[in-house]
Formats: structure tokens, C-alpha cells, sequence
């Protein structure tokens, strides 16, 4: 069975981009695959967070992956934190990296970007992320498109790690979404949905409630005109609430363009909005359930061993190949 492994950063609530771009994906691909499914909670200090709200939002997305189907029986679900061996991979993987690669990162380019002090943290981190892949041997890593950069700087860093020291690591694959890889914000279809964006109005959170939803639906920055086709290149906006809509509904974007042909934006954005809620609404119910339930700690605990035995047999080998002494 081919190893999957992806990880989403407890940096905020998650938003429908990551469940489209990420979580959907995970819980489909547990049926077919050994997967393991980490929070990243070491990549979310990478920016500044505030420990009460790192706790909350780790918790939070926990029981989201848990809520949206993944099911820990199946899958390894496990904080990033609870398994040292990420940061010291990371570490020996950071001494491969080269500057150069790093400054070319587009994500550190637009996070660093207007900033006055930026940590070294937000600089190294795809070296760490190449920890987290590298460390289990994964075959395929589901990521939306904005992480695709950061995957061949890990496939890189295993070829550079397996030719300077034998073969160790096993280089993976993307897996990206076919549609919905890139859900773009609701207020600036330059950009791509974010949990972290300040302004609440350019994404949905997954725990966002109807009337929040239909809300933001209904003020989605849209063109002048009025014809509902799926156009990215002129009609960004639109385009993009269409990939949403086939998302949350399994129709084509051919039927999407059909069922409004000449109805205008209004009709196509209500119905957007009741799809959408569709889907969140009976993973927000689930949610509270397991919140309630106080489940969520053993689920760690559990997956945190699983995950740990395997990281420790990959970490031996790599520090034996590096030329550590090993007792
Ligand atoms: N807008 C998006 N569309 C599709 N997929 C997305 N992903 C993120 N945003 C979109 C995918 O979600 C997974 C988890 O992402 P992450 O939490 O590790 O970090 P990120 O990619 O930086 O996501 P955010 O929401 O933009 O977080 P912040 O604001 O903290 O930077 C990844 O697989 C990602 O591709």
C-alpha cells in the first residue's frame, strides 16, 4: 500500500480552500493508502502566534480532520510536536539546503513580504517540511498548488541526501486536485484563500455559520458583467466561485455554465451558498460532537506513537548514513 503524508497548520481556522485543496482529498485517500495526517503545529510559529490561540486553533483543526471524515482507526493522525524526530530531520536536512533555493520560495516572498523583522524560521521552513515528508518514506503528499514549490525542494533534498550518502529516501510525489487546487480569495482573486488573512471577509472558515456564509457569499467580489462562465484568465472572480461550486455540488463546470446560462450572478451565488453549507454544516455538527466529547487527546496520544515509531527507525538511519555515532 503506497504512503501518503500531509499536514495543515493550526495558523488560524481553516478555511474551504484547505478543505478543498487538502482535507477532502485526505479522507478519500485513507481508504486506499497508509496515510498519515499530521497538524503542523512547529510551521505555524514560523509567524508569530499567540500561545492560547496556537493551543486552540491546534485543537481546532484536529477535531476538523476528524469532523470531515478522517478517521483515526484508518489513518495516523498526529501533531507535528509530539514527534521530535521532525526537528531534528529537519535540522540535518537544513544543513543540504541552500540558500539560494530558499530565497527562490515564492510563500517566503509574499509572507516576508512589507515586513520589518522577519524570523529565520520562515526562511528554513521547507527544509523542515522535507523532514516531515522524508521521515516516513511517503509516497504521494496531497497538497493544493501553492506547496508544489516546497515538494520539489524535498524531492530535491532526498536525491541530494540519497547521493551523498546511499540510498535513504524515497522521493514522493504531489498529489494535487485536479479542480479546486487553488480556492482564491473571496475579496482578491490574485490571491489565494487564506486562513491567516486579517480580512474575515475573504474566506470562508470551515466553522463559519450559515448566516456568515450566505454573507460572504452573497458581498464576493464579482465583474461588471453578468454571465456565468468559467474564464480565469478574464473572469477571475467568477471562475473561482465556480470551482467552489463544483466542488461542494459534483456538478461539471459545463453544467454550472449551463443551469445559469442568462440568470445573472444573483441566482448562481444563492445557490452557491446552499451548496456550501451543505457541506459544512453536517462537519460543523460532528465537530462540536467530538469537542464535547474530549476524544480528541487519546486520538493524539495514539497517533503520536504510531507516528513515532516509524520516525525513529528513518532518523537511526539517517544519522548512521550522515556519520553520527549511533548507540
Ligand atoms: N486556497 C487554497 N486552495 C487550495 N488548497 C489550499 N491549501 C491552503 N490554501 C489553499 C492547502 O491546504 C493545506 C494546508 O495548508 P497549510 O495550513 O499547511 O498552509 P498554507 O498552504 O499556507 O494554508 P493557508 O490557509 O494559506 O495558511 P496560512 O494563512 O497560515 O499561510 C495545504 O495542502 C495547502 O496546499
Amino acid at each position: 500500500m503506497k504512503r501518503v503524508l500531509s499536514g495543515m497548520q493550526p495558523s488560524g481556522q481553516p478555511t474551504l480552500g484547505n478543505y478543498i485543496g487538502a482535507m477532502k482529498n485526505y479522507v478519500e485517500l485513507q481508504h486506499t493508502h497508509d496515510c498519515y495526517f499530521m497538524v503542523v503545529d512547529l510551521h505555524a510559529i514560523t509567524v508569530p502566534q499567540e500561545p492560547a490561540a496556537l493551543k486552540e486553533q491546534t485543537e481546532s483543526v484536529t477535531a476538523l480532520y476528524i469532523a470531515a471524515g478522517i478517521d483515526p482507526a484508518k489513518a495516523t493522525v498526529f501533531l507535528q510536536s509530539h514527534v521530535h524526530q521532525h526537528a531534528e530531520l529537519g535540522w540535518l536536512l537544513t544543513t543540504l539546503t541552500y540558500m539560494g533555493e530558499l530565497e527562490r520560495m515564492t510563500q517566503f516572498k509574499d509572507k516576508s513580504e512589507g515586513k520589518e523583522s522577519v524570523g529565520t524560521g520562515l526562511f528554513t521552513y521547507p527544509s523542515l517540511m522535507a523532514a516531515d515528508i522524508l521521515l516516513y518514506n511517503a509516497d504521494l503528499v496531497p497538497v493544493g498548488d501553492d506547496q508544489k514549490q516546497h515538494l520539489e525542494l524535498t524531492r530535491d533534498l532526498a536525491h541530494r541526501f540519497n547521493q551523498r550518502f546511499g540510498d535513504t529516501f524515497t522521493i514522493p510525489e504531489p498529489y494535487i486536485p485536479k479542480v479546486g487546487a487553488r480556492i482564491m480569495s473571496l475579496d482578491d482573486a490574485s490571491k489565494k484563500m487564506s486562513k491567516s488573512n486579517p480580512n474575515q471577509g475573504s474566506f470562508i472558515a470551515m466553522l463559519d455559520e450559515p448566516a456568515v456564509i450566505r454573507k460572504k457569499i452573497s458581498r464576493a467580489v464579482t465583474d461588471s458583467g453578468r454571465e456565468v462562465k468559467f474564464d480565469p484568465q478574464n473572469k477571475p472572480e467568477v471562475s473561482n466561485l465556480m470551482s467552489i461550486y463544483a466542488q461542494c455540488s459534483n456538478k461539471s463546470i459545463a453544467e454550472i455554465e449551463a443551469l445559469y446560462d442568462g440568470q445573472g450572478y444573483g441566482p448562481f451565488k444563492k445557490d452557491l451558498a446552499e451548496h456550501v453549507v451543505s457541506v459544512l454544516e453536517p462537519i460543523q455538527q460532528r465537530y462540536k460532537d467530538i469537542r464535547q466529547s474530549g476524544e480528541l487527546y487519546a486520538i493524539l496520544r495514539q497517533g503520536a506513537e504510531r507516528a513515532g515509531e516509524q520516525a525513529e527507525k528513518m532518523i537511526r538511519v539517517a544519522r548512521e548514513k550522515m556519520g553520527f555515532l549511533v548507540l
